[in-house]
């Protein structure tokens, strides 16, 4: 049975679960879900694939899962990939950083997405207290981060891991959403690294399309 997939690419958690799966070499049937026009709010949606009415959603014949996190564990056992490493200690690590970019880093970067991007994609403007009051916590997110990356291409090891996506991606719009990465050079690498992926860049297009218009 393939794997039922619901999002829209434009949201950070719905891009992690699209790139990673590719990333995992998972077979899937995409189901474009407009995050815009509210689709995830859709009665038959919250009925019969995500009582929570948010994107990404997965479902696998009685399996209904959210939380991109746990969709990419999943299509990475599935698919037995390499990707989610099956030694202990280092599934231990790229868990670790799963639950870190959910609990800790995600949050910090959407700050910089909502005040930079999305305000103004509203008619408003960024609000720099609230800027500064996070740029404190984000600096010290991206300095333990920074410091990990500095010991090997990837969050994990020398091989890519679906934990490099998951914290990739709520850093999809750096640029617009000006994080704060000037002296942070194993992060800005590491990104690049990331941005060039196959996987990554199938992506691009449509976050470009729905966030960016003026760059098309
Ligand atoms: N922790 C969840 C977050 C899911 C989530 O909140 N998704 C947002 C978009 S990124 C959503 O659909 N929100 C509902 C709404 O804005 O109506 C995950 O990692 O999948």
């Amino acid at each position: 049975m393939v794997l039922e997939i619901y999002l829209d690419p434009v949201t950070i958690n719905s891009r992690k679960v699209l790139a990673g799966l590719d990333l995992v070499k998972a077979d899937y049937h995409y189901n474009y879900i407009n995050y815009f026009e509210g689709g995830q709010k859709d009665e038959s949606f919250v009925k019969n694939i995500n009582p929570f009415a948010t994107v990404p959603a997965a479902v696998d014949g009685d399996l209904h899962l959210t939380e991109s996190n746990a969709i990419l564990q999943y299509a990475a056992d599935l698919n037995d990939s390499l990707a989610y490493p099956k030694d202990l200690k280092k599934r231990a690590n790229v868990n670790r950083w799963l639950l870190w970019e959910t609990s800790s880093w995600f949050p910090s970067c959407y700050v910089f997405l909502i005040q930079n991007v999305v305000q103004p994609l509203m008619g408003g403007k960024p609000d720099e207290s609230v800027l500064s009051g996070e740029a404190e916590k984000w600096n010290k997110l991206a300095t333990v981060l920074n410091d990990e990356l500095g010991k090997h291409k990837f969050i994990v090891g020398d091989e890519v891991s679906i934990a490099d996506i998951a914290i990739a991606a709520p850093m999809h719009l750096h640029e617009a959403s000006k994080l704060p990465m000037d002296k942070y050079t194993n992060l800005k690498r590491w990104i690049a690294e990331i941005e060039k992926l196959p996987e990554w860049q199938k992506t691009q297009g449509a976050v470009d399309k729905a966030l960016l218009p003026n760059k098309q």
